[in-house]
């Protein structure tokens, strides 16, 4: 569950006079709010406490997390030289990513067999801040750039997918049992677009773990058009929001591929006869798949009444 943790109580003591990205680097305090929804809620597996910027921060981009807004850079990355600069920023060290690794390997051994479940940002949509600067609705600029400048674009697209790549790995390295790559904003692009221009950033930062035996996730929002193309980057498990049943993304995997997700965030503050029966329908149709990770299909909202979670997950187990 994305964010899950901004709904609970426990989640903003915790995080009380601590900025984001500061949290996510301190490993103690990441270790402990990753666990806050496993203990809560009874859920299956952990994701681990972090954000998709961390890896950008980590590197030495200038980039802060403010708070109701997201991920905000001191400039935008528009030109040649400011790509140049960046790539002068060079891989990501073990050194640089001790504290990811630190956090993943406490909250591994807290878990106690509870699996954690890793992830990072896709190269496209870390491109999509850098590029815009902030969030973002329709991504322009980067889609603008992708066009213009082509060169500049595989530049930026392929130095994000070598440190968010490093990002994964360390904390698979330290722990986690997979990995789940987050193109969050990949729906804003048409699947030509998307197979020119991000496919191969995205494949590139996924092969960045190849080796190391665990299974990859891949999600995005908006991306009902893109999912056969997600899943050829080199995924072994799809991620679906809440725009296309997963009876119908099971069909267009051509039924040979596991789904993730589906639950949609916007009915958790509906009435529970409204909920429980989505949820009812979103396990029924991902019977269809040969594999079901049943999940929200995006984040949690802030404003979400923590027992509503914790229900939801008591009538999946019954399922
Ligand atoms: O539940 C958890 O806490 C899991 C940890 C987690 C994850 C998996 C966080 C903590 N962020 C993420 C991933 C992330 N971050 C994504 C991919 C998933 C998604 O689409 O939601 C994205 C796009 C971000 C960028 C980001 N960071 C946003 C979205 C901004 C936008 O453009 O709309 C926001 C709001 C953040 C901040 C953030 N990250 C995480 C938390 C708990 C928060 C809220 C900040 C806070 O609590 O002060």
């Amino acid at each position: 569950m994305r964010q899950a943790g901004r709904s609970l109580p426990e989640y903003r003591a915790a995080r009380e006079g601590t900025a984001m990205l500061e949290a996510c680097l301190t490993p103690a305090l990441a270790s402990e709010i990753t666990l806050q929804p496993v203990r809560r809620h009874d859920v299956d597996a952990a994701i681990f406490f972090s954000d998709i910027v961390v890896p950008l921060k980590l590197a030495g981009v200038d980039v802060e997390i403010k708070p109701g807004v997201g991920p905000v850079m001191g400039a935008p990355v528009r030109t040649a030289d400011d790509v140049a600069r960046l790539r002068d920023l060079g891989p990501l060290t073990a050194e640089q990513l001790a504290p990811v690794a630190e956090g993943v390997a406490l909250t591994v051994g807290a878990l106690g067999g509870t699996p954690l479940i890793g992830f990072a940002g896709a190269p496209f949509t870390l491109a999509a801040y850098l590029v815009e600067g902030g969030p973002s609705r329709d991504h322009l600029a980067a889609r603008t750039l992708m066009h213009a400048d082509p060169a500049t674009w595989t530049a930026l697209t392929e130095w994000a997918a070598d440190v968010t790549g490093a990002f994964l790995r360390a904390q698979v390295l330290a722990g986690a049992s997979a990995a789940q790559l987050f193109d969050s904003w990949a729906g804003s692009l048409g699947l030509a677009d998307y197979t020119a221009h991000v496919a191969p950033a995205s494949a590139r930062a996924l092969g960045s773990i190849a080796d190391l035996g665990v299974r990859k996730v891949h999600f995005g929002t908006g991306t009902s058009e893109l999912l056969v193309a997600m899943r050829d980057v080199g995924a072994d498990v799809v991620g679906v929001d809440y725009r296309l049943p997963l009876d119908e993304a099971n069909r267009r995997l051509g039924g040979s591929t596991p789904l993730q997700g589906n639950v949609d965030p916007a009915l958790l503050a509906a009435p529970w006869p409204v909920l429980e029966a989505h949820v009812r329908d979103v396990v029924a149709r991902g019977e269809a798949a040969p594999g079901h990770v049943v999940n929200l299909g995006h984040g949690v909202p802030p404003e979400t009444d923590p027992d509503v979670l914790t229900r939801v997950v008591q009538l999946v187990h019954s399922l």
